[in-house]
């Protein structure tokens, strides 16, 4: 495949509902697409990267920057043979995963369709259908909360993960498991505690969680692992892990029992694989992270959930629970059971809305050599 331009796109999408972490709250999303035009298929990526640098440093501007003065130009004008080869090519440049990710699974998306082979199929997966959980945000009252859990019940989803952080955290757990004891729940806190909260986490065991996600420092394992020896919960890492080696560790000084792989926090399947990889083999369960995507990402999503380690629900959840008209068709939905069926056309198996992505697009850029 040669690669002849690459499209870079700020697109703006309305969230149905908000969406509230312990960073904050999100009404609209600005989304970074990227279209990479070889002499055969176009390949699309979306980037993860939020708009202000709060979950990571990455924010769309910066993967802009990344992609329009590195990464683009690594890429253009080279023959490839297989979309791995972009980790090389982006070798030089430090960081800056989440653009690096979306170029690099565009390249996957049009390698799959050169070849003719699902997406997923190229990435080694082996699931027909992926288990589903949501992410309920933080919301206006508890009232508002218990309402929304009651909703993704009934639709079917087979795990509610709460956001938490100081002051919406044990007297919502209290009322979730007043009204729901059995059901499958865990809660993300985005590193909203410290160490010092010590005693305050513990009482988290007392609700069955099914895990705590990232509850301390962003960038921490070191004190997740004395954490983890004081809990009887299991803690799941997102935002400290950024590839393989960070897995190993992690694992290694037990900071963790559970990992949540976002393809674009590690930079791109090749690296997401690998995590996935290094949790496989030491028996620790993996599961696919959310970033509210659009239906490009999510798409992208599904593939690297039909890998064989991700046996936990992941937050990839269907596309009406974000977008009043998602940009793929057909949208991303989820059966009554909770499951996704993974799609057996080639490529990322959705076709796009190209007329609508013209539409919601604010900003655009053609990069050629
Ligand atoms: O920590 O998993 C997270 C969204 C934005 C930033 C961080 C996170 C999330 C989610 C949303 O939990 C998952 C989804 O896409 O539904
Ligand atoms: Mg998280």
């Amino acid at each position: 495949m040669k690669v002849e331009a690459i499209t870079l796109r700020e697109i703006r999408m309305p969230l149905v509902h908000f969406f509230e972490t312990s960073f904050g709250r999100t009404t609209e999303r600005r989304i970074l697409l990227l279209t990479i035009h070889t002499d055969g298929p176009e390949g699309w990526g979306e980037c993860v990267a939020g708009e202000d640098p709060f979950y990571s440093e990455e924010s769309v501007d910066t993967a802009w920057y990344a992609t329009e003065r590195y990464l683009a130009p690594a890429l253009l004008g080279k023959n490839i043979t297989s979309a791995a080869e972009a980790v090389a090519l982006f070798g030089k440049v430090r960081g800056h995963r989440m653009a690096k990710g979306a170029a690099e699974n565009a390249l996957w998306d049009a390698e799959a369709q050169a070849k003719q082979v699902p997406l997923w199929k190229l990435l080694g997966g082996t699931q027909k259908e992926i288990p589903c959980g949501v992410s309920i945000g933080i919301q206006n009252s508890h009232e508002q909360l218990l309402e929304k859990i009651e909703t993704e019940l009934s639709a079917g989803y087979r795990r509610i993960k709460v956001k938490c952080k100081p002051g919406w955290d044990i007297e919502v757990f209290t009322k979730i498991r007043a009204r729901w004891p059995e059901i499958v729940l865990s809660c993300d806190a985005n590193s909203a505690y410290t160490l010092d909260q010590i005693d305050h986490l513990k009482k988290f065991d007392a609700f069955n969680l099914l895990m705590i996600e990232q509850p301390l420092w962003h960038d921490d394992f070191y004190f997740h692992a004395r954490l983890q020896k004081q809990l009887k919960s299991s803690i799941c890492l997102d935002e400290a892990i950024h590839g393989w080696r960070d897995a190993q560790a992690a694992l290694e000084l037990g900071a963790c029992k559970i990992i949540n792989i976002k393809v674009g926090r590690v930079g791109g399947f090749s690296e997401a694989t690998a995590v996935h990889n290094v949790a496989h083999r030491a028996g620790i369960p993996v599961w696919c992270g959310g970033m509210l995507e659009t239906g490009i990402g999510r798409s992208h999503n599904i593939a690297l959930s039909t890998l064989p380690n991700f046996t936990l629900p992941g937050d990839v959840s269907a596309s009406k629970r974000y977008w009043k008209e998602d940009i793929i068709e057909p949208a991303v939905e989820v059966s009554p059971q909770g499951f996704i069926k993974v799609p057996q056309a080639p490529g990322r198996g959705f076709k796009i809305k190209a007329d609508l992505i013209e539409k919601l697009t604010v900003r655009k850029q053609v990069l050629s050599f």
